[in-house]
């Protein structure tokens, strides 16, 4: 039975390598993280905080736990942090109940201009327990700040979410301490996608302007799938009870007993964060997204590219994620904004740097990788989505299968192979 597992392991570690992983969510974490990441300390139940457990036999874990949270408030320089949530959006759901009471008003920046889904998207809980009200991006896919703050003018929001995970723009946090100001909202980031950077120095950090922040551990950050909740100096001082709060918010408002071997692992990769050699990872990030997005024709002042696809056609954003991913590049299919397709068939692409850095690579190579981007693209032109909406499924089942057979882009994976294989990934042979 391990052995059917183990090979499939040994199946995606081929994958990994031997591809080109440009998912701007993803990242390749060091050995040392893994090491913690598989360790017996999943073998442990603490419920509750350190010196607070409802179990015996916690000791080490709560040594672990300190440790985490310790280097966590260094790394930023926060007074309160907590490293228990499981993953982004339960941790979104604790800040939120947290900060508001059911019913309160949240805002946070609309699925379709490049926010998250716990910032106030239809069917999330963010929007079925809460009255979420979206903000957008302009014309020039920038946020719409003027619109932002008509909207926070009107609906008096308790909180307002500065986050975003498809938004290749620098963030302004000052513009939203001012409108949350304004209106006596608690501003909380969720710099989940670009806390390496912030960390870096490549991107504005949002401590002086924020009250809370969330962030996944997994992404620029380059830690194991977590995420952590922090509370500024700043937010502290608005409210003094916050930090207990988002204690029962964690516990027992929603989680159980905290992953213990992910908390180590994020440990790890905070170490690794708070050193030199992180900084120069984060910059060459951004470096290498710029020329990227340079050479595919946008720009990027992050680490990620939103990558309209309407001069190859209608709603090509499946097309190219599938011609992608026969050429050995992975990618994901993302809506533009002002989406001229559908959000279920969208025209655009989004893709990254996070990955490829990790295993070495600079700008010469982000100039062959767009040269392999733009060929496999030609081979969707002519692919249009039906405008039917009934023969979509079937239309797409169908690509999907022809661009795994053809010819141009089976030689693209063989370049790419070739190519990937001279950089490591860590814990892969
Ligand atoms: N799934 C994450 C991303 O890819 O951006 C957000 O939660």
């Amino acid at each position: 039975m391990a052995l059917k597992v183990f090979k499939l392991i040994a199946e995606e570690a081929y994958r990994q390598k031997y591809g080109l992983e440009m998912i701007p969510s993803e990242n390749y974490v060091s050995e040392n993280v893994l090491k913690a990441l598989g360790s017996i300390l999943t073998n442990k139940y603490s419920e509750g905080f350190p010196g607070r457990r409802y179990y015996g036999g916690n000791e080490v874990i709560d040594k672990i736990e300190n440790y985490a949270v310790d280097l966590a408030k260094k790394l930023f320089g926060v007074p309160v942090a907590f490293v228990q949530s499981y993953s982004g959006s339960p941790a979104n759901m604790a800040v939120t109940m947290a900060v508001c009471e059911p019913k309160d008003v949240v805002m946070g920046l609309a699925l379709s201009s490049g926010g998250h889904l716990t910032h106030g998207a239809h069917l999330n809980f963010s929007s079925i327990f809460y009255k979420a009200i979206n903000y957008t991006v302009g014309d020039d896919w920038k946020i719409d700040f003027e619109g932002l703050e008509k909207l926070a003018t009107k609906h008096k929001p308790k909180m307002i979410w500065v986050g975003t995970t498809a938004y290749p723009f620098k963030l302004d946090y000052k513009k939203f301490r001012a409108i949350a100001d304004k209106v006596g909202a608690v501003l909380v980031a969720d710099c989940s996608h670009i806390t390496g950077l912030i960390i870096g120095g490549v991107h504005p950090s949002p401590v002086p302007f924020v009250d809370i922040i969330m962030t996944t551990t997994h992404k620029t950050l380059r830690g194991p799938r977590g995420a952590m909740i922090l509370v500024t100096d700043r937010g502290l001082k608005k409210d003094p009870e916050i930090k207990g709060k988002i204690e029962r918010a964690i516990i027992p408002g929603i989680q159980g007993g905290p992953h213990n071997h992910q908390t180590a692992a994020i440990a790890v990769s905070l170490g690794e964060a708070l050193k030199p050699s992180f900084k120069k990872y984060a910059v060459q990030v951004a470096k290498n997204a710029a020329v990227l997005a340079k050479e595919l024709g946008t720009v990027s002042e992050t680490h990620l590219i939103l990558l309209s696809l309407t001069k190859y056609g209608y709603g090509m954003g499946y097309q190219a994620q599938f011609a992608l991913e026969a050429a050995g590049i992975t990618v994901n299919k993302n809506t533009i904004p002002g989406e001229p397709a559908s959000p279920f068939y969208p025209s655009g692409i989004r893709l990254g740097t996070p990955a490829l850095t990790t295993r070495g690579m600079k700008e010469k190579d982000m100039i062959k990788i767009a040269g392999w981007i733009k060929r496999a693209l030609e081979e969707i032109r002519g692919l249009d989505l039906p405008k039917e909406q009934d023969k979509r499924k079937d239309f797409i089942k169908e690509v999907k299968v022809n661009l795994s057979k053809n010819k141009n882009l089976e030689q693209i994976r063989k370049e790419i192979e070739q190519f990937t294989g001279r950089f490591p990934v860590p814990g892969i042979k």
